[in-house]
C-alpha cells in the first residue's frame, strides 16, 4: 500500500454506536461463559447427564420469542433439591444479613423449598410492582446486550440449577442465583430506578465505557452492600444467593469501600470464590443520584 501523504486524514474509526430502539433488538444469544459448554473445573463437568440437561434447557432460552410467556420449565427431583437447600440455608440468613428492601419484597413470591418457581410466574409479580420483566438467557450474556436489556426494564435470566455437589456457591449465574438474588430487588422501585439508569447509560456507551458500566454492574447488583444503622446488609445478589458469601461479606475478611461511579473499579472476580472487596451504599436513593450524574456525563461524551 502506498504510505499516504503527511497530515492525510487516516482510516475513520468505527465509533459511531448504533443503539437499540427496542427490546427486539437486544440478542439474547451471544453467551460469553457459563453456557451449555462447561469448563473442566466445573463441577458438572464429568457428569455427563447434567450436561445434556443443560444443553435443553439452554435451547430453551435460545428459541424464546420476545412477548411470548417464558416456556414452563419441569425440574427433575435433584434439581429442586438443590433449590430447596439453597432457599432453606438463605432464608436463614436473610433476617440478619439482607437489606430492608429485599426483606420487604421477599415474602411476595412466596417461594417454597419443594418447587423451582417459574421465571414466567414472578415476571408478572414483577411486571405488576415495578414493570420489569425476566427474558430466559442461556448462560453469561454479552455485557453490551445484557445492559442494553435494563434500558428496557428487562432482566435476562438462565433457568438451570447449579450442580447438586456445591449448592452453597457457584461463580455462574444460575435459576437459584437469580430468584434470590435478583428478582426480590427487583420488586423495588427505587431499586429498579439505579438498575435502570446503568441500563439507559449503556444504550450509546463506547466499548471503553460498557466496560466500566458492566465493573459498575458487578460491585453493585451483583455484590454490593449498603449501610443500614450502622452495621452493612447485602443487596447484591451475587451474595443474597450464596449461602456461604452471606456469611464471607459479614466476616471481616474482605475490604469495605464506599463506592462512587467515577472511581476507576478493579477488575472482576470470577474465578477466585468469595469476593475480596466490597463497596457500600448509603442508600439507593443516593446512589441512584450518582449515577444518574455519572450515566448523564456519558451521554454527553464528557467521560
Ligand atoms: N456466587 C453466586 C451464588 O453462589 O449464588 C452466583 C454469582 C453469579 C454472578
Ligand atoms: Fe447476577
Amino acid at each position: 500500500l502506498p504510505k499516504a501523504a503527511p497530515g492525510a486524514p487516516g482510516p475513520v474509526q468505527q465509533t459511531q454506536v448504533i443503539a437499540p430502539l427496542s427490546l427486539n433488538q437486544v440478542d439474547n444469544s451471544k453467551i460469553l461463559g457459563f453456557g451449555a459448554d462447561l469448563a473442566e473445573d466445573h463441577p458438572g463437568f464429568h457428569d455427563d447427564a447434567y450436561k445434556l440437561r443443560r444443553m435443553d434447557i439452554a435451547r430453551l432460552a435460545y428459541t424464546h420469542q420476545i412477548g411470548s410467556a417464558v416456556p414452563e420449565l419441569v425440574y427433575l427431583p435433584q434439581e429442586t433439591a438443590t433449590w430447596g437447600t439453597v432457599l432453606r440455608e438463605t432464608s436463614q440468613l436473610y433476617p440478619t444479613h439482607a437489606c430492608k428492601e429485599f426483606l420487604a419484597s421477599f415474602p411476595m413470591f412466596d417461594f417454597r423449598e419443594d418447587s423451582v418457581p417459574q421465571l414466567e410466574a414472578l415476571s408478572s409479580i414483577l411486571r405488576r410492582e415495578t414493570g420489569w420483566q425476566i427474558r430466559p438467557v442461556a448462560g453469561l450474556l454479552h455485557p453490551r446486550d445484557f445492559l442494553n436489556g435494563l434500558a428496557f426494564n428487562t432482566f435476562h435470566s438462565t433457568q438451570y440449577v447449579r450442580h447438586h455437589s456445591r449448592p452453597m456457591y457457584t461463580p455462574e449465574p444460575d435459576v437459584c442465583h437469580e430468584l434470590l438474588g435478583h428478582v426480590p430487588m427487583l420488586a423495588d422501585p427505587k431499586y429498579c430506578e439505579m438498575v435502570h439508569n446503568i441500563g439507559l447509560a449503556s444504550l450509546h456507551a463506547n466499548e471503553k465505557q460498557i466496560w466500566h458500566l458492566t465493573k459498575m454492574y458487578w460491585y453493585t447488583v451483583e455484590f454490593g452492600l449498603i449501610r443500614e444503622q450502622g452495621r452493612i446488609c447485602a443487596f447484591g445478589a451475587g451474595i443474597l444467593s450464596s449461602f456461604g458469601e452471606l456469611e464471607h461479606m459479614r466476616s471481616g475478611q474482605a475490604e469495605l469501600r464506599a463506592f462512587d461511579p467515577f472511581i476507576t473499579l478493579p477488575k472482576m472476580d470470577y474465578k477466585s470464590g468469595y469476593q475480596k472487596l466490597y463497596y457500600v451504599l448509603d442508600s439507593f436513593d443516593d446512589a441512584a443520584a450518582k449515577l444518574k450524574v455519572y450515566c448523564d456525563k456519558l451521554k454527553l461524551n464528557a467521560i
